[in-house]
């Protein structure tokens, strides 16, 4: 296939309510969409990127200036004849991840279409359905942190995370325990301890957590380490991991025991396969995690998740935990017992609305080549 055209848009979006994680508070979400065009088909990418540098170094106007200075030009008017060969493309170039991953999921979703078959099969994924959890913000008050642990335990979500920051941690983990029972349970510290914080790890210890997030440092695997040495639960890694290379020696070093795949975070489908594929190798169980996604890059997440060793319920919630209308149709809906069923049209097998995708459109660049 030859990508003749690629529109990159730049969206905001607000969600239904705030969401609170260590490094901030967020209501708003300002992302990019990326459209690869190829003889009439239309592949669709997200860049899960926010509008500030707190969970990871890009941003929206880093991702579109890397997209149109450097990535764009690498595509456009190229042919390809598997999306693995634009992640050898982007290879060159160091970083940038969500920006990359936003181009190659575009063209993954084409190549797909132009297969006929659906994304999750060009993947190699072979569930039918996906079974999912749910990613809970920060609260102010306690009550009302409960209050969505017991609606979300209702609406059957497989596994609850909360989000901890110092001061709001142990004493939350605990009155969910005493109020709920062995729930499947886990925290996300998003980056917001040091090793000096072990003595309350031990204390989370007890509490038979299915693992802790990211307690440590964004860059570290080394800490992460003797952490890990000293606990029973399980740490996963999120934002330490960036490449196969990073999954490799955070094994190696026995860093982590589980992994949360963000395909954002990896620079892409590719690498989050290649990135599945050494995990399972080496019996390191792996998820889905979320960027507060729109439903384009929800579909592509539900796509990954059909991989085999996504044993572990992911955070991609329904369309409606976020927003009051998405921008693909049908919206995306979960059962009661936590399974998400995996479209079996082509594609990201859902269909952007054209008309709500325009709605939520701050600016659009259209890239294509002036034929004479
Ligand atoms: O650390 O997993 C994270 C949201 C934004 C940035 C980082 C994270 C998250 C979430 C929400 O936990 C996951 C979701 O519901 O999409
Ligand atoms: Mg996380």
């Amino acid at each position: 296939m030859k990508i003749d055209k690629i529109v990159v848009r730049r969206m905001v979006m607000n969600m239904k309510s705030p969401f609170e994680t260590s490094f901030g508070k967020q209501q708003e979400r300002s992302f990019l969409i990326i459209e690869a065009h190829s003889n009439g088909l239309i592949g669709y990418g997200e860049c899960v990127v926010s509008g500030f540098p707190y969970y990871s170094e890009e941003t929206v106007s880093t991702a579109l200036s890397i997209i149109e200075e450097f990535l764009i030009p690498l595509v456009l008017d190229q042919e390809f004849s598997h999306p693995d060969e634009v992640n050898s493309k982007f290879s060159r170039i160091r970083r940038n991840n969500m920006a990359k991953s936003a181009v190659e999921g575009a063209i993954w979703d084409l190549y797909s279409k132009e297969k006929g078959i659906t994304l999750a099969e060009a993947l190699g994924g072979e569930k039918k359905e996906i079974t999912v959890g749910i990613s809970l913000g920060i609260e102010d008050d306690l009550e009302a942190l409960l209050g969505n642990v017991d609606r979300v335990l209702k609406q059957g979500f497989q596994k609850i995370k909360v989000k901890i920051k110092p001061g709001k941690d142990l004493h939350v983990l605990k009155a969910i325990r005493e109020r709920f029972g062995d729930i499947p349970l886990m925290a996300d510290a998003n980056s917001a301890y040091s090793l000096k914080d072990l003595p309350l790890f031990k204390e989370m210890d007890k509490l038979n957590l299915m693992m802790i997030e990211q307690p440590l440092e964004h860059d570290d695997i080394v800490d992460h380490r003797k952490l890990q040495s000293e606990l029973n639960t399980p740490i996963c890694l999120d934002e330490s991991i960036h490449s196969y290379d990073d999954a490799r020696r955070a094994i190696e070093l026995g860093s982590c025991k589980i992994i949360n795949i963000k395909v954002g975070r990896v620079g892409g489908l590719s690498a989050a396969k290649a990135i599945h594929d050494l995990c399972e190798e080496n019996d390191v169980a792996v998820w889905c995690g979320g960027m507060l996604e729109s439903g384009i890059g929800r579909a592509h997440n539900i796509a990954i998740t059909t991989l085999s060793n996504f044993t572990i319920p992911g955070d991609t919630a329904p369309s409606s935990r976020y927003w009051h209308e998405d921008i693909i149709e049908p919206e995306i809906t979960m059962d009661t017992n936590g399974h998400i069923q995996v479209s079996a049209k082509p594609g990201i097998g859902y269909n952007v609305i054209e008309e709500k995708i325009e709605k939520y459109t701050i600016e659009k660049l259209v890239f294509e080549t002036q034929t004479i």
